[in-house]
This record gives structure tokens, sequence and C-alpha cells, in this order.
């Protein structure tokens, strides 16, 4: 079985991408890892190890080297409970992070993870590639950013805020429900002039370990919406919640395990702690034929 190729439009330069008529077209084959970059001191499995900018970079530096396809630097723990943050506060947080790691590695793919417009600009304007927003680019002025920037977005599901998602979370058909919200966020961000899309079925936002199964069981059917698909298990409660992990820090075999499903149900990328583990991951199920 040969690894399903996908496909990211860009209307600015994208490092590895393709001149594609006015824009940039990156073509990947199989699932790629995004590797995650809290600079924060409370996320939930690594808050404080990266708000130092040199460490956030030098960490950044490291997943490139192991094989990450993106990564992924974001200024706000979204767990729920955490303290807003201003969005003055999240920019000094990220876009030194996002600009040293543009010099220092000129051919990475840099993310930003955000859900603040002026957040967005600045990253973009010190070298991100990408806006990745949990909020599913609700927010007209974030869907306009990106597309007067010209950069593509990450599309994630989330019904709610962050603070209150995990309160009482109901579906009737989870994945029928999330499936629909994702093909209209999609439309709404391309109507918008956002050059292209990367769907997600935000895990963890909003869902019950019942539903989060439920939607990793569907991963094919959520890569037939139009997009690639992102999947972001990593360290997530739920896993836990079945691996009987408590810490989350030491959810790495679970999160691959279940990237792993992800992977060969279709999924583009995965968002991970551990890019080491999924980079290996990954490569022995590829040499095994997946
Ligand atoms: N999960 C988190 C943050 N951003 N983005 C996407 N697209 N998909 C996800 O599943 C996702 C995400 C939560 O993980 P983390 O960044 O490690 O934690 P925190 O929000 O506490 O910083």
């Amino acid at each position: 079985m040969s690894a399903s190729e996908h496909r990211l439009r860009s209307r600015r330069p994208l490092p590895g991408a393709e001149r594609d008529g006015g824009g940039y077209l990156l073509r990947w084959q199989g699932c790629a890892v995004m590797g995650v970059i809290n600079v924060t001191p409370d996320s939930f499995s690594d808050g404080g190890r990266h708000l130092a900018p040199t460490a956030a970079v030098a960490a950044g530096r490291a997943q490139w080297a192991a094989g990450a396809g993106w990564i992924d630097v974001g200024g706000v723990s979204t767990r729920p409970g955490a303290a807003p943050v201003a969005p003055e506060v999240e920019a000094a947080r990220v876009v030194p992070v996002v600009r040293a790691l543009r010099a220092d590695e000129p051919g990475a793919r840099i993310s930003v993870d955000t859900s603040d417009p002026d957040v967005a600009r600045a990253a973009v304007a010190a070298g991100a590639d990408l806006v990745n927003d949990v909020r599913g680019l609700r927010d007209p002025a974030l869907r306009a950013a990106c597309a007067e920037l010209g950069v593509p977005a990450v599309v994630s599901h989330l019904r709610g805020e962050p603070a209150t998602m995990q309160a009482a979370p109901q579906f009737d058909d989870v994945v029928a429900e999330v499936a629909a919200e994702l093909r209209a966020a999609r439309a709404r961000a391309l109507d918008a002039g956002v050059p292209d899309v990367i769907l997600d079925p935000g895990l963890g936002f909003g869902k019950t370990t019942a539903h989060n199964r439920a939607l990793l069981r569907a991963t094919t059917a959520l890569t037939e919406l139009g997009a690639p698909l992102l999947v972001g298990a990593s360290r997530k409660h739920s896993l836990g919640e079945v691996a009987d992990e408590p810490v989350p820090e030491r959810r790495d075999a679970a999160s691959v395990a279940a990237h792993l499903y992800a992977a060969a149900n279709g999924a583009a990328l995965v968002r991970a702690h551990d890019v080491p583990a999924h980079v290996q991951a990954l490569r022995i199920w590829r040499w095994l034929g997946g």
C-alpha cells in the first residue's frame, strides 16, 4: 500500500513548496509530525519547560533535526481552567521564538498556535508559515488576517471556549456533528480568502473519552472532508484514562499508538510533544508498508 499524498496551498513562500500559479504548493506523502513548542508557564504537560526563548528555540531546532514536518509555537495554554493571557503577552512569548527559529532554520516550516489576529500577524511577520487556531477561525478578524497574509490555517473543532469546554460535552452523533461543523468552518475560511486549510477534530476540546474514541475511529471518514487531516491526541487526558497513566509526560507511548492508528487511517499530520518517538514509529510503519 503506498501512502497517500497530501497538499497544502499558500500565497506566501513556504519552505519545501513548489511554485504553483501565483502561489506555492506543499506536497507530502503519508503522515508528517507537527512538533509542539509551548512557550507558556502552564501548559498541561510541559508548562514552563520552554518559557525561556532560548529553551524554546533549542527544542524547536531539535524537533526539526529529528524529522518534524512542522514546528508549532504557542504562547497560551488551552487546558480547561487556564488563566487568560493578553495578546501582548502572548506575542511577547511567541514572536521572538518564531523569529529565532526562522533565522536558525531557514528550511523549517513554522506554525503559530493562536486565536488572536494581531498575534498571528506578528508571528507571520517574524517568519511563521501557518496559523493553527483551536477555535476553528470562528473570529472573522482572524480569517481576514490569514487571507490578507496569504497563509493557510489549521481549522480545529471546538464548541464554546477552552475554559469551560469540559463542563458537559454533549453530542447526539459526535462524528456527524464534528464533520458537519468542520465542513462549514472550512467553507467559511475559504470564502474569506484563506488560501487553504488543514482540518482537525479537536480531540479533548469539549469532548469526553468516548467522543475522542469515536472521532479517532472515524479518521478515514474525516479525511474525506476535502482537506488534509491533523490529529492531536498527544498526552491528552483520554489517553491517560485508557492507558492508566495519570502523569501527562509519561503518555508518549500512548500518544504514538493513537497517532499510528490515525496515520494508518489517512491522517496527514499528527501534533506531538515527543517528536523523535513519533518520527521513528512512523518510519518503521512506512518501512513495513503502512
Ligand atoms: N491541542 C492543544 C493545543 N493546540 N492545536 C491543534 N490543531 N490540535 C490540537 O489537538 C491541539 C492544538 C493542547 O495541547 P498543548 O499545546 O500541549 O497544551 P496547552 O494547550 O495546555 O498548551
